[in-house]
């Protein structure tokens, strides 16, 4: 007799089987349920059937050869034997399988919630692992994160400082962000930190925020650099008109609430009141910002067409993730990071490296 394990659910269905394949004359020798690596229970069930019986059925018309010698027999156990060998390896193939499934599942389900926590949509988290699932990159967590590390390092877009050409920029951000404080370091760094001396002239937009102008002011004196204050779209074209041979003109727009209607008609109306120059607008953007508000800060001031992001308070977090969620939804490219609030020393040039590696040490964190 030759014997034959089935599997199956429940132990009625696994001798089912065994009916179904050899009739009547199958003969149970046993049958147990088992707990298998992927968790599920099933039934093995083992029968015994005559040699014969197996041969024709396992084997068609090899059995043809209905010699009962010794020698038969025992090639016969053999063939059997290695039968159930195979169904064994394969079975166990299926469970490594299955169990390694799992085991990614686990591993991207722990990163993804590392990541989460850390403030990087679940949609975007998403995204990538449907690309990853089935490669080793999701069998091992820290290949995982390493991998995603390095595509967001791929979305980042750094803007080249570049002032080659004359250029107005315009500092938009909710107030309180730091656009004075960055704007005067940036005519510091313009006037007196590159290799030449630009020529710098500041400009206000907007009286509404009490004592706006008197903090330009008191810098752009301390600086000794050109400044003047407009208030209709009138002036603000006569006096880009005035200012024609300056090399870079910053516009601060302080008192801008992104609630408030009106004042962004009239912030737009600038931007694009016919000038001589293309004006770029910079949203400065706290790396304390609040998930909460990007996206309102995005919806209100993308409509200025956006040139880049400047990042100001990095020396007051810890946390990047809310930030790098920001520039990973809407791919804007950063210009400068603001570091701290001495003028004009705690200005950097944005810089991929810097932003990841404070990242990595809060993901280290845990
Ligand atoms: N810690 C820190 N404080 C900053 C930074 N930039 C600006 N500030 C401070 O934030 C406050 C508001 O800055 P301000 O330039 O007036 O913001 P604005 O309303 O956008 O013009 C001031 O007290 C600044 O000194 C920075 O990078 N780090
Ligand atoms: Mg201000």
């Amino acid at each position: 007799m030759i014997n034959e394990t089935f599997v199956a659910s429940d132990p009625k269905s696994a001798y089912e089987q065994a009916v179904q394949k050899y009739g009547n004359e199958v003969s149970l020798v046993s049958a147990k349920q088992i707990k298998y690596e992927d968790g599920v229970l099933r039934s093995e069930v083992v029968i015994a059937v005559p040699k014969a019986l197996f041969m024709e059925k396992s084997f068609g018309d090899l059995s043809m050869d209905n010699s009962s010698s010794d020698e038969d027999e025992t090639l016969l156990e053999e063939i059997g034997e290695l039968k159930a060998q195979l169904e064994q390896m394969k079975d166990g193939l299926l469970e490594l399988d299955e169990s390694s499934n799992v085991e990614s599942r686990s591993i991207i389900e722990e990163v993804k919630t590392l990541f989460m926590k850390k403030g990087i949509a679940e949609c975007w988290l998403d995204e990538m692992f449907t690309s990853l699932i089935g490669t080793a990159v999701v069998e091992d967590a820290s290949l995982l994160v390493s991998y995603l590390l390095e595509e967001i390092d791929e979305v980042l877009k750094v803007r080249e400082e570049d002032l080659s050409t004359p250029k107005v920029m315009m500092l938009v951000g909710p107030t309180g962000v730091g656009k004075t404080t960055t704007i005067a370091k940036l005519a510091a760094r313009y006037a007196y930190l590159l290799d030449r001396p630009y020529k710098v002239a500041l400009l206000n937009l907007d009286s509404y925020k009490v004592g706006a102008i008197e903090q330009l002011e008191h810098y752009a004196d301390i600086m000794q650099i050109e400044h003047s204050s407009v208030s209709s779209v009138k002036e603000f074209k006569e006096k880009l008109e005035q200012l024609i041979d300056y090399d870079v003109i910053l516009i601060d727009t302080a008192g801008m609430s992104p609630y408030d209607t009106q004042k962004f008609i009239k912030t737009v109306e600038f931007v694009n009141s016919d000038t001589q120059r293309n004006i770029e607008v910079d949203l400065v953007l706290s790396a304390t910002v609040k998930y909460e508000d990007m996206e309102d800060i995005y919806k209100n001031f993308s409509f200025l067409n956006l040139d880049s992001v400047i990042i100001s308070k990095f020396d007051e977090t810890k946390h990047f993730g809310t930030l790098l969620n920001f520039m990973l939804l809407y791919k804007l490219p950063m210009s400068y990071f603001s570091v701290g609030q001495e003028v004009p020393d705690d200005l950097l040039l944005a810089n991929k490296e810097y932003l990841l590696e404070r990242f990595i040490g809060d993901i280290d964190e845990g």
